[in-house]
């Protein structure tokens, strides 16, 4: 597109001011920022943000709790999924999946937050540690199980960097398959566009609800279906008690005929930052944490209990054709919005950051794939066992708990 004409369409949306600058570019700049206007889509920009500003207001809605099958209840059914599972690991027929576009800014680690390492002995990364798994259940099911890692834009290069330089822990290369999520432009709170530099536009990645389509449009889930995979076992590369491949999960989610499933954990208290899956109107949805109202977070259900007491650890399994069905033709997730502080240019043309929320992220969540299916199927784990996020630089959630959590169960570092 020449200049003029994006000039004319970004002035139609209200969004000339990403030229206020363009005299002061030397000519690379110019192209560089031309590149990067004439990718955005300004009539979606639009439309998101419409989207954004009808927040549900859950406080109406009669909302019920969605069935969790709980831990051990019937030794019996759950001996039948852990053998179905061995069995669909042994007809090699699962592939695992790992959401890691994320920029772990909460973290404060510079870096894919795979390349992380808890301070263990061994100084192992948590992506070394999953490798770890992939290797050791590959040797047990007898077949190179593939891995799929998702980037984004801020984190690709140093991830497939990460990979080369420890020589894929032990994996062979063609097991692993990297590929990017999109990115998307944030805003203001009036909608316009964030000018992070004089040729800069703010993008982020646009959620792990993202992965859906880009497992799609990457050529990943061809190749699954070239390798004979049907099931992916999907989790986020900052958990380091992530048990990847399960066999009572895997057996559950074929024999129960789910599209999605869910790995749901006992809330540590009704605060915490864990979406819980409610049954509103007959159909089952994912409320986000911030998204539930406070008498619901607090409300009290079976026997003095919280109602609301199992919350979802981001685990799930997939069927591949469920997302393949999905992805066909057009296909889109809700969008969140996510209000964050975000560098941006004054008027002299510096880059100026400060604490204030000065700006809009839109993410979609992969949780929302519910509302494309009534086969859902969640399943109560322990929190001990399987659920150690390493989110905060110190206290809950930080690498201290994650590596207290792995050294507890007794996981060999
Ligand atoms: C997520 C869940 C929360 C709970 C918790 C468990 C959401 C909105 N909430 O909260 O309900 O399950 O995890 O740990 O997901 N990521 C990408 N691309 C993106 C954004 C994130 O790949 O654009 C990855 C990221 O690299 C990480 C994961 O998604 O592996 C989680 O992201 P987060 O830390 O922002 O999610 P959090 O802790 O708010």
């Amino acid at each position: 597109m020449i200049l003029a004409e994006l000039q004319k369409n970004f002035e139609a949306f209200g969004q000339d001011h990403v030229f206020k600058f363009w005299d002061e570019l030397n000519e690379l700049e110019k192209a560089e920022f031309l590149e990067v206007l004439a990718s955005i889509d300004l009539k979606e920009v639009e439309r998101i943000f419409k989207q954004i500003q009808e927040v549900k207001d859950y406080s109406s809605m009669s909302l019920d709790v969605a069935p969790v099958y709980p831990l051990s209840e019937n030794v019996n059914d759950d001996s039948r999924a852990i053998n179905h599972g061995k069995k669909l690991l042994q007809e090699k027929k699962v592939a695992c999946f790992v959401v890691a576009g994320g920029q772990g800014s909460r973290l404060g680690f510079e870096g894919p937050k795979g390349a992380f390492s808890v301070g263990l002995d061994s100084g192992k990364s948590l992506f070394a540690l999953q490798a770890d798994q992939i290797i050791e259940a590959a040797e047990e099911y007898d077949y190179e199980i593939p891995w799929y890692v998702m980037t984004s834009k801020v984190n690709h290069i140093e991830t497939v960097n990460f990979f080369q330089d420890n020589d894929y822990f032990g994996l062979k290369k063609d097991q692993v398959f990297f590929f990017s999520q999109e990115m998307l432009p944030a805003v203001d709170h009036q909608g316009k566009l964030i000018l992070s530099g004089k040729n800069k536009l703010f993008l982020s990645p646009n959620g792990h609800g993202g992965s859906l389509l880009a497992l799609k449009k990457s050529g990943a889930l061809e190749d699954m279906k070239k390798r004979g995979i049907e099931y992916i076992s999907y989790y986020q590369v900052d958990n380091i008690l992530i048990n990847i491949f399960d066999p009572k999960f895997i057996g559950f989610h074929v024999l129960e005929n789910a599209d999605m499933s869910f790995k749901m954990v006992k809330k540590r208290n009704a605060e915490e930052k864990v979406g819980v899956v409610a049954v509103n109107n007959g159909k089952m949805e994912v409320i986000e944490y911030s998204d539930l109202p406070d008498a619901e977070m607090h409300a009290v259900g079976e026997n003095n209990n919280l109602k609301f007491w199992s919350g979802s650890i981001a685990i799930h399994m997939f069927s591949l054709r469920f997302i393949e069905e999905i992805t066909e033709g057009e296909f889109s997730l809700p969008y969140h919005k996510a209000e964050k502080s975000i560098p941006e240019i004054n008027d002299e043309g510096n880059v100026v950051s400060s604490d204030k929320k000065n700006g809009i992220k839109f993410e979609t969540f992969v949780f929302d794939a519910i509302g494309f299916t009534s086969n859902v199927f969640l399943m109560e784990v322990a929190r001990e066992d399987e659920f150690a996020p390493v989110k905060n630089k110190a206290g809950e959630d930080s690498p201290e708990t994650a590596k207290e959590a792995f050294l507890k169960k007794g996981k060999i570092t």
